[in-house]
């Protein structure tokens, strides 16, 4: 059986890490168009480059909730091929993973990028990247490059989507976790589940926009609901 999981910032929001959409939410006080566009970073790199650094720092303070540790144990012990479609930009499921190390059939996607990496914007070469980077980060891979956020903005490709499509046309159980489902091509993943035949279910706080689309929701905190579901 071939499972595919697509998380949002809600799996992460009992860890202590913000959500985007919510009334205290990330991006409270900030433009989305200046700190989540390539647009925004041209024009003021270092408002979104400190965006960014703060929200790498505030990594150090949290931890894996029940929900990601109970995706670790789940990766543990499925025998089919599962992918983790992970739309967060925090470390929270590999850190969980590396406690409890999955099976051969597991892969996990960070289709939106990583706080704790960095990309050359004339190379293109993704490095590990734990500090912060300053407004015009000369980079190491290319005498012309600076050193970005390897984050997907607005009007950005999401990464390794040949992969995700894949493995959505041969799923049979697709659940979506903590995801408002606001924002393409994450939110059109449902639909491809269900034209493979998939069951898909939704797990959040409370039912989304996109409800109707799923066989089935189950409503709560993701650190209870996630390890009830496939405990
Ligand atoms: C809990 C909980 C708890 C709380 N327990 N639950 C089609 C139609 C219209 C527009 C478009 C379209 N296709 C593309 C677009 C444009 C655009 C888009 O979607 N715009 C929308 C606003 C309409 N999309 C893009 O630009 C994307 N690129 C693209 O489409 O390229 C074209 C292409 C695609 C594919 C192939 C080829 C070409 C790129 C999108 C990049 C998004 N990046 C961001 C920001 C990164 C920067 C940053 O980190 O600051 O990624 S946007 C932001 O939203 C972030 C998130 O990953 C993403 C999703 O948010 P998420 O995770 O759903 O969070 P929230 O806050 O919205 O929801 C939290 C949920 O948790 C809620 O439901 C709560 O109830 C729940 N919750 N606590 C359980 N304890």
């Amino acid at each position: 059986m071939n499972l595919v999981v697509l998380t949002g910032a809600g799996v992460s929001a009992e860890s202590g890490v913000p959500t985007f959409r919510a009334s205290d939410g990330l991006w409270e006080g900030h433009r989305v168009e200046a700190v989540a566009t390539p647009e925004g970073f041209a024009a003021n790199p270092a408002l979104v480059q400190d965006f960014y650094n703060q929200r790498r720092r505030q990594l150090a303070s949290v931890q894996p909730n029940a929900a990601h540790r109970a995706l670790a144990d789940l990766a543990a012990r499925w025998t089919g091929d599962f992918l983790l479609v992970t739309q967060n930009v925090d470390d929270l499921h590999d850190r969980a993973h590396l406690e409890t190390p999955p099976a051969s059939g597991f892969e996990l996607i960070h289709m939106h990028g990583e706080l704790k990496k960095a990309r050359c914007t004339a190379s293109g070469v993704v490095c590990d990247w734990d500090g912060d980077l300053e407004a015009a980060h000369v980079s190491p891979h290319h005498p012309r490059g600076v050193l970005r956020p390897h984050i997907v903005w607005f009007g950005e490709i999401p990464l390794e989507m040949e992969r995700i499509e894949r493995a959505l046309a041969r799923c049979d159980l697709f659940v979506s976790i903590g995801t408002s489902g606001a924002v393409y091509p994450a939110a059109g993943f449902v639909q491809l589940a269900r034209m493979a035949g998939a069951r898909t279910v939704e797990i959040n706080l409370e039912p989304t926009q996109g409800a109707s689309l799923f066989d089935e929701g189950v409503y709560g905190p993701a650190s209870e609901t996630v390890p009830a579901f496939f405990g």
